[in-house]
């Protein structure tokens, strides 16, 4: 079959963001659009004649044309082999397991994770090498570099792959084998975690909900919670893959899993609620009466890993993105383990696993995961909390609020101002930047004093890389932030991200609601960013 070299025009606006590159999926629709950032990616790697690589993508509309383009540029551009999931569909997590497991040489994920998908939603590409994880920023630089020139791309003409048929089929010179998205991954989740003490707990009548959002997810939870563990039917809600996640938002947060967060604050509800996004990386957990935050969630999953088997040994150290809380600090200081502050990214702990200084990380958006792979992992994080409980035989808030009275409590809340000017934004976050200097020393209201004012700089200890601008940080003398970034994941205009967080002490009151409890803080944040005033928004978008 001959390899064909197509001309074509570079598009000014393929630069990556946090996770890849996310645009609408009418953006991706555009003549050349797809052929040219995966080509782009192709000519920003060395050695992949010959070699495998993996594509998946969480079933949203667009995955199919995208992935039957990319198999025929991979073939034309000389990859030996691809192996891809029945109907296009890999989790997050799975690809990079798959990667992992069959020691391809890198992946194709194909999300936009838990923005809306749909012909007026988002769609998305990300490379992750053969770490499992997410290509770091010299890969996702040159690809940004290389989509500013290029002038033509590699194609083969030939048919599309069923991508329904498990089994091995061929482009060309090149093998495509479909694999069973699940498979693999289920069987490393047995490796991890005590699935006899949880399947004995379904089996006693512990109840749980699982919503899927209609997304990625829902064949891994049916086949793992309600197959392998025993779960009742009926356990996973929402559980079938849909291209537009059934004109849904694929966000397990407290706004579109309300519905499962009312339930579970009734005495009616499940014990447990969880909840996946869009490409299955990220996850939302909700005990009876109790919402774990995710940066607690993170803390209160390292405080208590032992008690699964694959982590029966204790980790060698503990990684948070900057903006999380930092209620895993006092995690790892207890353990006397390591602890790390990356900028926003998965792919920023990438080097940090590939050492071996760091088993689990986590973010405060709703991601946490450990060295079985190099992404999040939204199941992995649900099935680490079911072996604790059933490990502990308590109830999530009795852990919770253990935990609490052990290490004390870091109240936290995001606010998001989404869809905001980008122009605004920016000069915003210049304007904040230039204050910076003047800020330490400084005391607002009663107590707050400013311990340090900082854009957040990155030292990568493993590769001594450096990271600038990665968010404004204010800190304060009683351990209290507040952080101001902008989102690398929006797709129109700017998101403004406002963290905000208060450390009490083991001894102090924990039983305060979230948004009472950083009132001074959000108020003296609106005096210092002046987010509402610039952007003439009354409230934030988005709480979490
Ligand atoms: C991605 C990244 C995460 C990041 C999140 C939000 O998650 O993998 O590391 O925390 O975006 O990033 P931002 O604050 O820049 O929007 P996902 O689940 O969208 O792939």
């Amino acid at each position: 079959m001959t390899i064909q070299t197509i001309k074509t025009t570079p598009y000014g606006d393929q630069k990556p963001g946090t996770s890849g590159l996310r645009k609408r999926v009418t953006v991706y629709q555009q003549p050349n659009y797809v052929e040219n950032y995966i080509q782009a990616i192709f000519d920003s790697l060395d050695g992949f004649a010959g070699q495998t690589l993996v594509i998946g993508g969480d079933g949203r509309f667009y995955n199919d044309v995208a992935i039957q383009k990319a198999i025929r540029i991979a073939a034309a551009n000389g990859f030996g082999k691809v192996l891809v999931g029945q109907g296009g569909i890999l989790s997050t997590p799975a690809a990079s397991h798959v990667i992992r497991h069959y020691k391809a040489f890198g992946g194709l994920v194909l999300s936009a994770s838990h923005n809306p998908g749909g012909p007026e939603g988002d769609f998305g590409i990300k490379y992750n090498i053969g770490n499992g994880g997410p290509a770091p920023e010299k890969i996702t630089d040159a690809v940004y570099d290389r989509t500013k020139v290029i002038d033509s791309y590699k194609n083969i003409e030939a048919a599309d792959i069923d991508l329904g048929a498990i089994g091995t089929q061929t482009v060309g010179d090149m093998v495509v084998e479909v694999i069973d998205p699940v498979a693999d991954y289920a069987a490393l989740m047995q490796t991890l975690f005590d699935f006899g003490a949880i399947k004995a707990m379904f089996a006693g009548g512990f109840t749980m909900t699982f919503d899927a959002m209609s997304a990625v997810t829902g064949p891994y939870a049916h086949a793992i919670l309600e197959g392998i563990l025993g779960a009742p039917k009926g356990t996973v809600i929402n559980g079938t893959p849909s291209p537009t996640f059934n004109n849904g938002h694929p966000d397990p947060n407290l706004v579109y899993c309300k519905d499962m967060f009312d339930l579970l604050m009734t005495p009616e509800g499940p014990d447990f609620g969880a909840a996946s996004d869009g490409d299955g990386d990220r996850n939302l957990i909700i005990g009876k009466n109790r919402f774990v935050t995710p940066s607690d969630s993170l803390a209160l999953l390292a405080a208590n890993a032992h008690l699964a088997p694959g982590y029966k040994r204790g980790i060698a150290g503990i990684a948070r993105s900057m903006p999380t809380s930092a209620a895993a600090d006092r995690v790892a200081e207890k353990l006397g383990i390591e602890m790390h502050e990356t900028p926003t990214g998965w792919k920023f702990f990438g080097n940090l696993l590939d050492a071996g200084r760091v088993t689990i990380c986590g973010e405060e958006s709703a991601g946490t995961g450990s060295d079985h792979v190099r992404e999040k992992d939204g199941l992995w994080a649900v099935l680490l909390w079911l072996n604790i409980i059933a490990a502990r035989k308590q109830s999530v808030d009795e852990i919770v609020r253990e935990h609490w009275s052990t290490y004390g409590r870091n109240y936290y809340t995001r606010h998001d101002y989404e869809e905001v000017d980008a122009e605004i934004a920016g000069k915003l976050v210049d304007d904040l930047r230039a204050q910076l200097t003047a800020l330490p020393g400084k005391t607002f209201g009663d107590d707050l004093q400013v311990a340090y004012a900082d854009d957040f700089t990155y030292h990568d200890p493993v590769d001594g890389s450096t990271s600038a601008k990665q968010g404004i940080r204010i800190g304060f003398a009683d351990g209290s932030r507040i952080v101001v970034r902008l989102s690398g994941t929006g797709t129109v205009g700017a998101t403004l991200r406002l963290y905000l967080e208060r450390y009490e002490a083991a001894d102090g009151r924990h039983d305060l609601e979230t948004q009472s409890a950083l009132e001074p803080l959000i108020e003296l944040a609106d005096e210092l960013v002046g987010i509402k005033q610039r952007t003439g928004r009354t409230e934030p978008s988005v709480i979490t």
